[in-house]
């Protein structure tokens, strides 16, 4: 890995020679990637056999998500071919970053979201972030049909990961899994929504296979929310619900790439039900420091469940993390997204009188 100046970071700096830009691209960055990959002694306790699970925080990218990844590149190419407009559809995360690059690249951002299923913290993003924010009467499904039908008659860019500069931008974490471990891990675990991320770490993981920086691939297994899983269930799902508002999507745009990377990889589509999604994500923040929205909980949902004995509708099952296996976990999105959700499902605050007493009551206890 080379060393860049304090002007030349982000994923584009730092694996330029891997992704298709030459030297009239204008970098749009701020400083995305490199985030922490950090290992979890809990984790990889309840898995056992000397196995080690890392989790991939994701969160701590400059809005927030992953996202910031295949943005840098979606908004760089579009303003290297001139396009003084960007549209995406979104649950969320891709329009908060679509707005925040769009904004430091002097371009007009328009985001279509589904009405009322917008984590707060991610509609704050898109305002302040000056996009123009519109409201769908209909779910993601609806605004990504709009937006690829405006995309194809009208002069915008549209940023959404059927544009392939997205998937691109979004390998490099893989890159940087394999550089920070020495090797490809041999199980990846991540949350499903429209099935970039999956489709773009396998690309990511095949590739530096290829030019022998790994000598494995990893096996990918994909989390879908029980009420919004068309990949599992084989079927687009009309009306898709989930609390995790990010990955509640009926007809993802990656769909065939996801299922060549499980095929190609002998990995798994398994669901999580919403409820097994908030007891993850309480559980990582409560017992490793990690915070994350429900959808990125996702997959640490699936990793326990996997581990679950008792339950027999496993697509993954422990038995199969053979002895001494290195499990990565991608967590996606950054649990001040969705402060509501967090909010409902934690106790509240304990009312106490400003008195010494008051308090020491509570270490006794
Ligand atoms: C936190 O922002 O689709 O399977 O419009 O925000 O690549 O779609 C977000 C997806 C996982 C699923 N975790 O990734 C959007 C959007 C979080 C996300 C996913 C999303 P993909």
């Amino acid at each position: 890995m080379s060393l860049n100046s304090l002007h030349d970071r982000g994923v584009i700096a730092r694996y330029r020679s891997f992704l298709p830009v030459t030297d009239s691209t204008p970098v749009i960055s701020l400083n995305e990637g490199s985030t922490p990959l950090i290992h979890s002694p809990k984790l990889s306790e309840k898995v056992g056999r000397s196995c080690e699970v890392y989790i991939k925080y994701e969160g701590l990218n400059p809005t927030g998500s992953f996202k910031d990844r295949g943005m840098t590149m979606a908004i760089s190419k579009a303003v290297e071919a001139g396009s003084q407009a960007v549209i995406c559809a979104s649950t969320g995360n891709t329009s908060a970053a679509a707005a925040a690059y769009a904004a430091r690249a002097n371009v007009t951002c328009i985001v279509l979201l589904p009405a009322g299923k917008i984590a707060f913290g991610k509609l704050a993003q898109a305002f302040m972030y000056g996009a123009k924010v519109v409201a769908i009467e209909g779910n993601f499904d609806d605004a990504l049909r709009l937006v690829r039908e405006i995309g194809e008659t009208e002069p915008i860019a549209v940023v959404n990961s059927i544009n392939p500069h997205r998937l691109q931008g979004q390998k490099t974490a893989s890159f940087e899994i394999i550089e920070e471990l020495g090797d490809a891990p041999d199980f990846h675990i991540l949350p499903v929504g429209n099935a970039g991320n999956i489709s773009a770490y396998w690309m990511g993981y095949d590739e530096f296979h290829r030019l022998g920086k790994a000598s494995r691939r990893p096996t990918m297994i994909g989390f879908q929310a029980a009420g919004s899983a068309p990949i599992y269930h084989d079927r687009v799902i009309e009306n898709p619900e989930t609390i995790a508002t990010a990955i509640r999507i009926g007809n993802p745009a990656s769909w065939d790439f996801a299922k060549a990377a499980i095929r190609e990889s002998q990995g798994a589509i398994d669901i999580v039900t919403d409820a097994e999604i908030l007891a993850a994500q309480y559980w990582l923040a409560s017992k490793e420091g990690i915070f994350v929205e429900p959808a990125s909980a996702a997959s640490i949902a699936g990793l326990l469940k996997s581990l679950d004995t008792s339950c027999a509708s496993r697509a993954y099952h422990a038995d199969r993390f053979p002895e001494g296996s290195k499990i990565v976990c991608t967590v996606t999105g950054h649990g001040l997204k969705d402060p509501d959700v967090a909010k409902d499902q934690c106790g509240g605050v304990i009312p106490a009188k400003a008195e010494r007493s008051e308090i020491l009551r509570l270490i006794a206890n």
